[in-house]
């Protein structure tokens, strides 16, 4: 629980700037979204697209499940993409992402995670174009710290972390409401598996009540480099601790 509430202080300190990026900005960080335009390969869902676009994970050191998004009945299981904004997309007889989104739109060319909609008669809304859902992140092995980037929180409290490692009985970390495709970062330390909702409905909006309120995602952790040459240092740093007292020692 302590570290939950540690989490909420990070997440205050990201609406106001940067700080939050304080224990991440040493080091480099590595996206984990893949590199290529997709579909997420769900452990329990098939993919849509053809195999060749079928993204596999497993490589990358996590998988993906989708969560059956339990706050509203009137939605199904969603559908995860790697997307760029610069290219449009058709996927299956149905998704379509064009290079303008209705409301979510990176600024940057980078590849993030975009959520698909569907409802309980397993239709996409908005062509695809809804970007929310709830999915389970796991990890292979522990990641010491991810950072999460929230990409166009509008509306709170919903957009939010409901757990981290399986743990039910944390509070759901819920993001501000932020301007128009404004990025907001979060970082979580210690993880295994963390469970996150992206987006908001129309029929649960009150600010947007025909589209709702859609948001994409990135993960990355520090490159496994930046890390070990930290890790060096601080050892370093504890041998030259360790000399110096016996230097002390020896002339005492
Ligand atoms: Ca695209
Ligand atoms: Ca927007
Ligand atoms: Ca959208």
């Amino acid at each position: 629980m302590q570290k939950l509430s540690l989490l909420v202080k990070t997440l205050v300190a990201s609406t106001a700037g940067f700080s939050v990026l304080g224990s991440m900005s040493a080091a480099k960080a590595m996206s984990l979204v893949p590199q290529r335009e997709g579909e997420i390969e769900l452990t329990n869902m098939s993919c849509i697209v053809d195999n060749a676009d079928c993204i596999n994970t497993t490589s990358l050191g996590y998988t993906v499940t989708s969560k059956d998004p339990v706050s509203n009945d009137n939605y199904g299981f969603s559908r995860l993409f790697s997307d760029k904004k610069s290219t449009t997309n058709t996927w299956g007889l149905e998704i379509n992402f064009n290079q303008t989104d209705e409301g979510t739109n990176p600024q940057t060319d980078a590849f993030w995670f975009r959520p698909v909609a569907y409802d309980n008669n397993n239709n996409v809304i908005e062509n695809g174009r809804l970007e929310y859902g709830v999915f389970e992140f796991n990890f292979a092995q522990t990641a010491n710290e991810v950072k999460l980037s929230f990409l166009d929180v509008e509306e709170s409290p919903f957009t939010s972390i409901l757990q981290v490692n399986g743990d039910s009985n944390s509070q759901p970390i819920f993001l501000p409401a932020a301007g128009d495709d404004e990025t907001q970062y979060l970082v979580l330390n210690n993880v295994d598996s963390f469970v996150v909702q992206l987006g908001n409905p129309g029929d649960n909006s009150t600010k947007f009540s025909s589209t709702g309120d859609g948001v994409n995602l990135q993960v990355s952790v520090p490159e496994p480099g930046t890390v070990l040459s930290i890790g060096t240092l601080a050892v370093a740093g504890m041998f030259g601790l360790r000399r110096k007292r016996n230097n002390s020692s020896k002339t005492t």
